[in-house]
């Protein structure tokens, strides 16, 4: 049969004519895709013969919608509004046959077509908000005719999912299938013949009045669970429009709006960050075909808080996992207290009881040296005391298999140090989890100058395995994350010293995007904890962040953070945060104590501070090799530290605000607060000075 071009095939199958998008690697209706597709109309149009048309995705999605990569051109004709359009009045029914991903496009192609049959396990979704645009080819106008505006809101303004089986209870698709999805529509087909059913065309349903209490709510929700983003709520007010306007007016709004948006900054940071995510997989120097190490068997060193996360992680991809602890009783212990966590996600419905029992079952409690002997992965945790951690690493390399993979959960020592311990350093690498290690999908994968190629492959897909968002970085003092947040958390106390509150700190950054502020993030790891992460590093800091001992004073007098209702903050029973007068009192008389004259300091100073000494340490990461990319670092602070998607990262931030004006910041803070703080990068330097950013002219 003719083909409709490589991006789109066709088979005819007596009276029908198959058409299958095969662009791998998800069908993204890119022009070709759309170009064959006009041309499969052209071709069910042309002959007579042909009844029906069906439409399916070869490989393992449908569509996963629009090519991202042809936005910020001019789209070249047809365009997926007009191949939508024409599918839905082509005077022969259209079927579309989804399997996989039906997102975005590809699922506002489905709905122009006139039936629709799922194979069970589909995912169908309009994610656009994601990438700080709306739906543009119809999916607002025509899912609240097809589901109704309260199912269509979810699925629209929060990116919900919707499985096979809910959008046929919903009415989205007509029919699930457990196999032979392309028999199952063929014979569909048939039976509309036979049958005499009319083409139902979705456009021309009736959407109904505006339900005002529903768009209401709506609105709510999203400035609720998406404070800041501009996408969700536009989404909203282009559904409405479906139940206000004709659909061909309602159309052309939506696409105005949608084109409004992905011309904005917010979409730029937002598919910024969708390119980043997997820019980063690509690992300069490490060949994707790189021989992989085993790992079916992993053991635990360490079952404090973060092993129990790390076990639970490992146990959640299907690794079994020995725990082990302080002696066996201690990790039987804290089994128990897994497989109690495991219970009440059972209870929450958050894990069958079947999974939870696997998983449970999959992590067994063991003598240390037992574990290690076993085990393809070692993943020590125990406490960030650099003997212990060395001479447990003398012990590994001395018990472990030949080939097993040594890993610290370290965020801080020295890699290097733990590696020479153990006698194997090819061996050694690190996995820095980060509380709650089995729900917080941000790892960075920590390797040094000895640490074997399969060994960073292998923890790469151990970490993807696991559902994490692996990053690869240098071992060097606090690795990326937690050197960055070293200096925004210095920024953060100085401020304090010279005359904000704490409240005012944590406000600024929560108004910049942040979804919690330094102080509170501290009130709720407990400021014991981050004491003693201070103490461990005292050695690095400058003398002036060695005198700013106010966590230590917090401390002492017993206000240890939520834990105990009051830390930076006071809390009432329902651990409600309330600024404390004591704390400022306390600062004052530190302060008083410190010579230090305090003032008011405005929002915009306390932001660019805490912002631009992250960046300028961001961009030494870049000139000392630590990451490859700027990438790297706006992915880790996107989802290690909830950096606000719609501005795409620290360093993609800076280009958005322009290097020049951060480098003008740099040097105005050089000035006030000193040059071991604020002396430019020199990366920084050239690039403001040749007018580029991180990510190019
Ligand atoms: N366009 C172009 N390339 C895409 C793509 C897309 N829509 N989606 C994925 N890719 C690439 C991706 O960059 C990677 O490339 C490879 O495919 C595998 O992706 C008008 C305007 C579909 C669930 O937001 O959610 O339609 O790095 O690693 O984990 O209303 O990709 O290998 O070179 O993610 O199996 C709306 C985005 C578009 C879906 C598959 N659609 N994609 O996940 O593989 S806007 C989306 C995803 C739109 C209309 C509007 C996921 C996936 P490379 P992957 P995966």
């Amino acid at each position: 049969m003719a083909e409709a071009g490589a991006a789109v095939t066709l088979r005819r199958d007596g009276e029908l004519l198959l058409a299958s998008i095969a662009h791998p690697p998800v069908n993204a209706l890119s022009h070709a895709v759309r170009a064959g597709l006009m041309a499969a109309l052209d071709a069910a149009r042309a002959d007579p013969a042909i009844r029906a048309l069906i439409l399916s995705g070869a490989g393992k999605n449908f569509s996963a919608g629009a090519d991202v990569r042809e936005f910020g051109q001019p789209f070249k004709a047809p365009e997926l509004g007009e191949v939508v359009e024409r599918t839905e009045a082509f005077g022969k029914p259209v079927i579309a046959a989804l399997h996989g991903n039906a997102l975005g496009g590809g699922l506002e192609l489905a709905l122009a077509c006139h039936f629709r049959i799922a194979l069970a396990g589909t995912r169908l979704a309009l994610p656009e908000v994601r990438l700080g645009i709306i739906p543009g080819a119809g999916g607002t106008q025509r899912l609240p005719r097809l589901i109704g505006a309260a199912a269509a809101l979810g699925v629209i303004a929060e990116a919900r999912e919707l499985s096979a089986a809910e959008a046929l209870k919903l009415g989205l698709v007509d029919e699930c299938v457990p196999d032979d999805l392309e028999g199952a529509a063929m014979r569909f087909a048939r039976r509309l013949f036979a049958e005499g059913r009319p083409i139902r065309r979705t456009g021309q349903i009736s959407p109904g009045p505006v339900d005002e209490a529903l768009f209401a709510e709506a609105q709510r929700g999203v400035s609720r669970r998406q404070r800041g983003f501009k996408a969700p709520p536009e989404a909203i007010r282009a559904v409405r429009l479906a139940h206000e306007l004709p659909l061909k007016e309602g159309l052309a709004r939506e696409l105005e709006i949608c084109m409004a948006l992905l011309n904005g900054e917010q979409s730029r940071a937002q598919r910024h960050a969708f390119a980043a995510e997997r820019e980063i997989a690509r690992i300069p120097g490490l060949p994707p075909d790189t021989q992989l190490r085993p790992l079916a068997r992993a053991a635990v060193i360490g079952c404090g808080v973060m092993g129990r996360g790390i076990a639970m992680a490992l146990a959640g991809a299907g690794i079994a996992v020995s725990l082990t602890g302080r002696s066996l009783a201690a990790a039987r212990e804290v089994h128990a207290a897994i497989g109690k966590s495991y219970e009440s996600a059972v209870t929450r419905g958050a894990l069958t009881a079947a999974q939870g029992a696997e998983r449970l079952g999959l992590i067994v409690a063991a003598e240390e040296d037992r574990a290690a002997g076993d085990a393809d992965l070692v993943i020590e945790a125990i406490s960030e005391d650099p003997e212990a951690k060395q001479a447990l690493f003398a012990r590994l390399g001395a018990r472990c298999r030949p080939g097993a993979i040594l890993a610290s959960n370290t965020s801080f020592l020295d890699l290097r140090a733990l590696a020479a311990a153990s006698g194997r350093p090819a061996d050694v690498a690190g996995l820095h989890f980060f509380n709650p290690a089995h729900l917080m999908r941000l790892v960075e994968v920590v390797r040094t100058t000895d640490t074997a190629p399969e060994v960073v492959a292998s923890l790469l897909g151990l970490a993807r395995r696991m559902g994490k968002i692996p990053v690869l970085v240098g071992a060097k003092e606090g690795f990326v994350a937690n050197r960055m947040l070293a200096r925004r958390s210095r920024e953060a106390l100085f401020l304090i010293e010279e005359g904000a509150l704490p409240e005012e700190v944590d406000r600024a950054l929560v108004n910049f995007g942040f979804p919690i502020g330094p102080f509170a993030v501290q009130d709720l790891g407990g400021l014991d904890v981050v004491l003693a992460t201070r103490r461990a590093r005292f050695g690095t800091l400058t003398e002036r962040e060695r005198q700013a001992d106010l966590l230590e004073q917090l401390v002492a007098a017993g206000r240890l953070g939520q834990k105990s209702a009051a830390g930076w903050y006071r809390y009432d029973a329902e651990r409600r945060a309330q600024p404390d007068p004591e704390v400022a009192a306390l600062i004052a008389r530190h302060a008083a104590r410190r010579g230090i004259v305090r003032r008011a300091i405005t929002e915009s100073e306390i932001t660019e501070r805490c912002l631009y000494a992250m960046i300028n340490e961001g961009a030494r990461l870049l000139e000392e090799g630590i990451v490859p990319r700027a990438q790297e670092i706006d992915v880790i602070w996107l989802h290690g530290f909830g950096f606000p998607a719609y501005r795409g990262g620290p360093m993609f931030h800076a280009d958005l605000t322009g290097l020049r004006q951060v480098l003008d910041g740099l040097t105005k803070y050089r000035g006030s607060v000193g040059d071991e703080y604020f002396s430019p990068a020199p990366l920084i330097e050239r690039l403001a000075q040749a007018g580029h950013g991180f990510y190019g002219p």
